[in-house]
């Protein structure tokens, strides 16, 4: 595995964080050392890289470098995070907590969010949560990146959810400090300060805080961010951003920055749980004996690498002939697989139907905002009942089913499942969590039917923490790394970076310039202007083009495909859009193509 690191007097220290290394990059979009030839690796080989990368998150802290989540100061913070929660709930009358974000962010907002408050209403307590996700409930299932770069509808948005409200903890959730939706609404709880109480949740120093102008606005993320420092030191704001290192994939933040969303939230709210409901009170020991758990998680999840693998060569194999994968889901694991599946698309430029999940119980379970969505198209259908009518009578032995479950589910139920998708392919997969000694009914029956069982026991009582926590981020780990995997089998992957990526707002607009310039060498002008002839499919910009601003051309980005791959293999050729075009239909595989036309250039 590439990658250096080097060990001082106090930990060992990872290539990335030293000061020269990308240094004009944020943590969050650096390109992590341990995965720089990802795109070449065998399946198993992936699993490791992905394991190395998400043990980072639980890296100590070495001297002079970045705050970890092991930090005192962090650990600190989750604590009076924690209390502030302990106060609302022991006295909830015209206060809420909200949980906030774009994305993957604001997935985990909604998924945290109805958890916690699924948790108080089998106490008989008053629910306290609410989300917001950038776009709507649409965006829990479908990519809806442009709303990130929108300020005032999350200043809009959050003061709506907040109506009438005497006390609101506000947590905004960005993992690259970067979203101005989320921005928007930290600065309007500064300017509130009698009711609002902001927290900020993120995976980079506050000085690598995103810097560019928002439409609309005289701050920046970085300028926020500045005056919650400020504020933080008499604790009317607070910073939980602890680093967790580079991405394995650069900048996917749904990875190791939507797992860390995950621990980092779920320590804060289950210790305010813990602290009211079991009287016993938010200790810096506690909070680490619960990271523990989690770490625990982690190891325990890659134990099993052979069997992952397995799995990322069945979904690989399935993409690359142009079939499918279909998640099959129980209780929040489904959850999880809707939100792996929704992030296919902007991540890897995937189209709706190659990767798709399905949720028993359908919006009924999933208890969000807006409830059913299914009027806003098929894509929005997710319940079983939609996988039998849309998307079985098509199955064959090329589409990989995977069904997603705990013991704590119907297994007569899932049994039923697994024969009805067996009638049209032999291509299905099981990922089951189940605890010590229990041994599930109907089980036999579902592994016969299976060609792989991913089984993965649990001690009844974990040390600390809830064993549903644990499975929910087991599960997010598996599917993160079988779709990554699977899309990396496929070719979308160059090094490690999202080639294939959408350009449909103004973080992915600049990564995806800063990409040309890395793997082309040219400077960012000429990157920017391939970009956009790519992108409006001309050999010449004109002035209508050039004079326009990056919120016109991340709208145009929507209806392309393939942006980044035409604008390299023109940077890299000289050759037309159009001669790109034709490069790529006879290579779809990226790194191929831009090798081909290379070679035919010596
Ligand atoms: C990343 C994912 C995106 C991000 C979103 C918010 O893999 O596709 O949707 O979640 O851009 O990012 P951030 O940095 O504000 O949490």
């Amino acid at each position: 595995m590439a990658g250096t690191d080097w060990t001082c007097s106090h930990a060992t220290m990872h290539a990335w964080e030293f000061l020269d290394y990308e240094p004009s990059l944020p943590v969050s979009e650096k390109s992590n050392p341990l995965t720089r030839d990802i795109d070449r690796a065998s399946a198993n080989n992936i699993v490791r890289m992905l394991q190395a990368c998400d043990t980072q998150i639980f890296q100590e802290d070495s001297e002079d470098t970045y705050q970890r989540l092991s930090s005192e100061r962090v650990v600190e913070t989750i604590m009076e995070v924690a209390k502030r929660v302990e106060l609302i709930l022991k006295d909830p009358q015209d206060s809420l907590v909200v949980l906030s974000g774009c994305g993957t962010s604001g997935r985990l907002a909604f998924l945290i969010v109805t958890g916690f408050n699924k948790a108080l209403r089998e106490l008989n307590q008053t629910s306290i949560y609410s989300y917001i996700i950038a776009g709507g409930d649409r965006a829990l299932l479908s990519s809806q990146e442009a709303p990130e770069d929108d300020p005032k509808q999350g200043m809009l948005t959050l003061k709506k959810v907040c109506e009438g409200k005497k006390r609101v903890l506000f947590i905004g959730i960005s993992c690259g400090l970067s979203a101005p939706f989320v921005a928007g609404q930290l600065d309007f709880c500064m300017q509130h300060p009698e009711v609002y109480t902001p927290v900020l949740v993120g995976f980079n120093p506050t000085h690598q805080a995103r810097d560019d102008p928002m439409p609309g606005c005289t701050f920046t993320f970085r300028s926020v961010v500045q005056r919650m420092q400020e504020l933080s030191k008499s604790q009317k704001a607070f910073l939980i951003n602890p680093a967790v290192g580079p991405e394995a994939i650069s900048g996917s933040s749904r990875m190791k920055g939507g797992s860390s969303t995950k621990i980092l939230l779920e320590l804060v709210l289950s210790a305010a749980h813990a602290a009211t409901f079991t009287n016993m009170p938010v200790t810096y020991k506690g909070i680490l004996q619960h990271m523990e758990a989690y770490k625990q998680t982690l190891d325990i999840t890659y134990a099993q690498t052979a069997e992952i693998a397995a799995l990322l060569e069945a979904a690989g194999q399935s993409l690359r002939c142009g079939r499918r994968v279909c998640y099959l889901g129980w209780g929040s694991v489904a959850i999880l697989g809707l939100i792996d599946a929704s992030e296919c698309n902007p991540t890897f430029g995937a189209d709706f139907e190659d990767v798709r999940g399905f949720i028993s119980g359908g919006y009924r379970e999933m208890n969000n905002n807006e409830g059913p969505l299914s009027s806003l198209g098929s894509d929005f259908r997710v319940t079983h009942k939609d996988f039998l009518h849309l998307v079985l009578p098509s199955l064959n032995d090329q589409d990989t089913v995977l069904l997603l479950y705990t013991h704590s589910d119907n297994i007569r139920e899932v049994a039923k499942l697994a024969h009805r998708a067996r009638e049209k392919t032999s291509n299905i997969h099981a990922v089951y969590h189940q605890v010590d000694g229990a041994a599930a009914e109907q089980q036999d029956d579902i592994d016969r039917l299976c060609s792989s069982s991913l089984k993965i026991t649990w001690a009844s009582s974990p040390a600390s923490g809830s064993l549903l926590h644990m499975w929910e981020l087991s599960t997010k780990l598996l599917l993160n790394a079988v779709s990554t995997g699977a899309h990396i089998l496929k070719g979308k992957i160059y090094q490690n970076d999202m080639i294939d990526v959408q350009v449909t707002n103004s973080k992915l607009y600049r990564r995806a310039t800063r990409l040309l310039q890395k793997l082309s060498g040219y400077p960012e002008s000429k990157c920017e202007e391939a970009l956009l002839k790519s992108l409006y499919q001309v050999d010449t910009l004109t002035i209508d083009i050039t004079s326009s601003d990056i919120t016109a051309h991340t709208r145009t980005a929507r209806n392309r495909t393939k942006v980044v791959p035409l604008a390299l293999v023109c940077l890299l050729t000289g050759c037309t859009v159009m001669e790109a075009e034709s490069h790529l239909e006879q290579q779809p595989i990226v790194r191929e193509a831009v090798e081909t036309c290379l070679s035919k250039l010596v």
